[in-house]
């Protein structure tokens, strides 16, 4: 071949090569970008975060005013990275009248000049985004205040235009509501208005009247809601009893059953008021609304489903309505039952349909768990213990402020004190929600570091000298470093992130144990927790599982040990002592 020729073909040849090296770069470029979005689908970052619950008016004072503000949950977001929290849910500080301490919205797209101003708002979202922190608002959907002026408008003559965006009905003889329904807090769920002779239905208290959701007008005005706090960039929305959104247009009784309630009304059936299937297309019109912005917005649902079928509705038959339903058979099991508790993580497991389970114990509607699963003598064991539970499983774990601290429930002691509504209703059976939203005890200064005035809204427990943030930082058995450290292991894990759950020794009834199986070859782990009174030993079989050590690596325990490693076949476990071990 002349000389030229060789060069000529030298040339194509490497051309050639090139081209297809470089289509090779390219269809590997494709595949990558496939797996990206796949990853990005699997991968959102509401499955791996740690959401914690702030009850604006008991976590920092800033102004000394005797309750919280927005200026002191700034001030405190160092705390929250240092815990380990990728997002903040705000309980309502909208206007408010505070007859249900905001969950009366006078007007849902403003700030409550007690908790501050719209620019330390938005000043607190750009601080706790510097810190990787999301800020996630409470939508409260169901009702408004009677002072929204929405409601004032409606309630103004029988055909105001604004008449049918809240539910008014004729009595059903003169004199009375009509029907059964109960509010929720107590007594009869319709309120007579004399000036238009007609009542208006509320499923909370009398001061928090229902949207028709029926209503065009009043699905577009609560989206535009949505969207105005999306322009601000919030994560998203934790939905305010979405359950009882709708009710029966018919009206129909509810069922009674036996028995009477703390308010001393009969027990009731909420039939006609709960669940109904209209719920749902209102979750998917939310949910459109919110996947218009970027950065993957979450939504969270609040209400007590009463069984799995229920609670998986949430989820929506595409997964286009809620991505973290809160599961509260999970968080009200009130008993250290590893029976239940296996399975009600079962039964998520199998029901969610591919949706992301969404556990929590506390919130600032519920006695603390220190109190529902304390036995008085372990309890430090036990709140490890549930703080294991809460963080080790698949779920998106949501705190509460002060559980990290093993805050108490402390109610009033006189219903003079007493500052939630329903406390007053139900004294002395129901004493309200007070105890659970006392100031988060920072140290041991005066009112736990939580305000410089002299009468904080609600009492700082007494107990805050032992148990508050200052002095627990510095000991390194203390709860809040148990928290910090199981945080800490659900981000380094690869298994706590994003590995299966599998329940082990499912028999047991006094130990709940599982394995979250790493999705490659790396370490599992081996999650413990024995619930009994009993010191226990206890042996594992993991080949089945594809485990072919014999031993597993301490990574938590509580006890401490000084211990490296322990033989799978004999795991000690002390009585209420929790395990978190590395195997292969
Ligand atoms: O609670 C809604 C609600 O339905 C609760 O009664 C719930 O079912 C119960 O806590 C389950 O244990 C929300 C808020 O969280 C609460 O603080 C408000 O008072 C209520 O809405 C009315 O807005």
């Amino acid at each position: 071949m002349p000389i030229r020729f060789r060069w000529l073909v030298a040339l194509l040849l490497l051309s050639l090569c090139l081209t297809s090296g470089f289509a090779q770069v390219q269809q590997e470029t494709a595949a990558a970008a496939g797996h990206q979005e796949q990853q990005k689908a699997n991968d959102s970052w509401w499955k791996h975060a740690v959401i914690y619950e702030i009850y604006p008016r008991s976590f920092q004072d800033w102004n000394g005013d005797g309750v919280g503000d927005i200026n002191g949950i700034t001030q405190r977001l160092d705390y929250l990275r240092d815990l380990g929290i990728d997002a903040i849910w705000l309980t309502p500080m909208y206007p408010s009248p505070q007859v249900d301490f905001g969950y009366d919205i006078a007007d849902y797209t403003a700030i409550d000049a007690q908790y501050g101003t719209m620019a330390d708002f938005d000043r607190l979202v750009q601080e706790a985004k510097a810190r990787n922190i999301r800020v996630i608002m409470d939508f409260v959907a169901n009702h408004t205040s009677d002072q929204n002026p929405w409601f004032i408008e409606s309630r103004s003559s029988r055909t105001n235009p604004k008449r049918d965006w809240y539910i008014w009905r004729d009595g059903k003889t003169p004199g009375q509501p009509p029907n059964n329904w109960l509010s929720w807090f107590g007594h009869s769920a319709w309120q007579f208005d004399i000036k238009t002779g007609q009542y208006y239905y509320h499923y909370f208290y009398p001061q928090q009247p229902d949207l028709n959701w029926r209503n065009p007008q009043v699905r577009e005005a609560m989206m535009n809601v949505l969207r105005f706090w999306m322009d601000r960039g919030v994560a998203g929305f934790r939905i305010d009893a979405v359950s009882r959104l709708y009710e029966d247009p018919n009206l129909h009784d509810d069922p009674l059953l036996p028995g009477k309630n703390a308010y001393g009304d009969p027990n009731i059936e909420h039939k006609y008021t709960d669940n109904l299937p209209e719920v749902h297309e209102s979750l998917r019109e939310m949910r459109q609304v919110v996947d218009q912005y970027p950065g993957d917005p979450v939504l969270i649902s609040e209400a007590d489903e009463p069984n799995i079928i229920e609670l998986a509705k949430m989820y929506g038959s595409k997964l286009d309505e809620i991505q973290l339903p809160m599961d509260f058979q999970f968080a009200d099991v009130n008993q250290l039952s590893a029976r239940r508790f296996r399975e009600l993580i079962d039964q998520i497991d199998h029901n969610a349909a591919g949706g992301q389970p969404y556990f929590f114990f506390n919130n600032h509607d519920q006695d603390r768990t220190w109190n529902r699963y304390g036995d008085g003598i372990h309890n430090d064991d036990i709140a490890k213990l549930m703080a294991a539970l809460l963080l080790t499983t698949r779920a998106t774990p949501q705190m509460y402020y002060g559980e990290e601290i093993g805050m108490v429930t402390t109610p009033p002691t006189r219903k003079e004190d007493v500052k939630d509504p329903i406390g007053k209703i139900g004294w002395p059976k129901e004493k309200g929600r007070d105890g659970e939203r006392t100031p988060m005890q920072w140290d041991t200064s005066k009112n736990a570091g939580f305000s410089t005035s002299a009468t904080p809204w609600l009492r700082v427990p007494t107990s805050y000298v032992q148990r508050n943030v200052a002095v627990e930082e510095k000991n390194p058995n203390s709860l809040l470093n148990f928290y910090k450290q199981l945080i800490a292991l659900r981000r380094s894990q690869r298994a706590l992130r994003d590995g299966s759950y599998q329940a082990l020794s499912r028999q047991d009834a006094d130990v709940l144990s599982y394995l979250r199986k790493n999705p490659q070859s790396g370490e599992s782990v081996l999650v413990v927790l024995n619930m009994s009174s009993q010191p226990k030993t206890l042996m594992f079989d993991l080949k089945r599982e594809g485990i072919s050590g014999s031993s597993a690596k301490y990574l938590l325990s509580n006890p401490a040990t000084g211990a490296v490693a322990v033989p799978l076949n004999a795991v000690p476990v002390a009585s209420f002592g929790t395990f978190v071990g590395a195997v292969r």
